[in-house]
């Protein structure tokens, strides 16, 4: 038989080096274990199946003022549902990043590989400090998250702190799974340059796109779409490298990714920069709103969402002296505008966004909840 005799055939090294050829000449046509760099539309479509946030949250936000319409909530130490332009229409399942080191031998998932803080950034404004340290000690993450008082944006201000070496040694990645207009199976994603930036674009059938930009450059190339299980970053980075770097993933469960550029910063041990994830009805409205929140002030955006919220809380009544933090807190998350009260079903959902630490109430029996990832 054919195969009896292949096996008692001696293996030369000739022989080994032709199997070794056709093993990398394989390796080398299949996207699961590319090396190089790649382009065009991502493979894998249409991913695999999308899920929504975890109903329980550790922390939830928006802007007193009626400018913005972007609620946020969070848990495991990274942001999960984001919703617009309603606090019932989900945009996202997740972003958080990913961490690896220069020489390519590792790689943390943020969520997963650190431990978590989170507190109130201030006593009386819905700005969360979630603090993220590895658990072996190698770098930390801090993030103030917040919106845009004004644009429809959500802000993170992040400060990377190499705990050893320099941040050069590292490896930072933003990972974002949109899940645009309610709905995570009919995304479409794609890089965008345009006016000197660049950014990731997700967008929904009905024209509802985000828009992911940071203030630190994505380093050139290095940024993709893909669909979720086949084609993602989290995916190519099991190998501890970027070789996927798709222009786009149409019609299908997205995730985008890029890798950050340290530039100039690289010899420091500590950078700190702003991720922003905007939103519009249409791509134009998104980039606009990301443009507009990356060109301000980061430190003056932060300061008017504070005083907003301060003047709104410090109009509460403070129960002759009783209310503590817990109140501050709850009644913050149950009102969405300064002066307007929002209307009961509103509120529910907010409350049911929090964590039992904070939370007020459980659910009625009937009432819906997002289900679990
Ligand atoms: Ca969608
Ligand atoms: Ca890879
Ligand atoms: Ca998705």
């Amino acid at each position: 038989m054919r195969a009896t005799r292949c096996l008692k055939t001696p293996v030369t090294r000739s022989a080994v080096g032709v199997m070794l050829a056709l093993a990398v000449a394989v390796l080398a046509i299949s996207p699961a274990v590319a090396a190089a760099s790649t382009a065009g539309e991502a493979f894998g479509a249409p991913g695999a199946r999308s899920w929504w946030a975890p109903a329980t949250n550790d922390f939830v936000g928006t802007a007193s003022s009626p400018s913005s319409r972007v609620y946020f909530t969070g848990s495991n130490g990274i942001v999960g549902a984001v919703l617009w332009p309603t606090p019932d229409t989900p945009n996202t399942t997740d972003l958080q990043f990913m961490v690896g080191d220069a020489a390519r031998t590792w790689v943390d998932e943020e969520k997963v590989d650190t431990t978590h803080s989170v507190t109130l950034a201030d006593a009386r404004a819905l700005i969360w400090r979630v603090t993220n340290t590895d658990r072996d000690g190698r770098y930390r993450l801090e993030k103030e998250i917040f919106t845009d008082p004004g644009r429809d944006t959500l802000i993170q201000r992040v400060t990377f702190t190499a705990l050893s070496g320099t941040v050069g040694d590292y490896l930072l990645y933003t990972l974002y799974n949109p899940t645009i207009s309610n709905s995570g199976d009919n995304d479409t994603g794609r890089a965008l340059s345009a006016g000197g930036g660049s950014y990731l674009e997700a967008s929904d059938g009905n024209g509802r796109t985000s828009v992911l930009g940071a203030s630190l450059a994505f380093a050139p190339g290095m940024r993709s779409s893909g669909f979720a299980g086949s084609s993602d970053l989290w995916t190519d980075l099991r190998d501890k490298r970027m070789d996927w770097t798709y222009d786009s993933a149409t019609g299908g469960n997205v995730t985008q990714g890029a890798l950050l550029d340290w530039g100039s910063a690289a010899a420091e041990k500590s950078v700190t920069f702003t991720l922003v994830l905007a939103f519009g009805n249409s791509a134009s409205a998104a980039r606009g709103a990301a443009d507009g929140t990356l060109g301000s002030d980061p430190g003056a955006l932060r300061a008017t969402y504070v005083r907003q919220w301060n003047d709104w809380a410090n109009g509460l009544d403070a129960l002759g002296g009783a209310a503590d933090q817990e109140y501050y807190t709850a009644a913050m998350c149950a009102c969405r505008r300064a002066r307007q009260p929002v209307g009961g079903h509103v509120r529910r959902r907010l409350q049911r966004r929090l964590s039992p630490r904070v939370a007020a109430r459980p659910l009625r029996e009937g009432e819906r909840t997002a289900p679990g990832r």
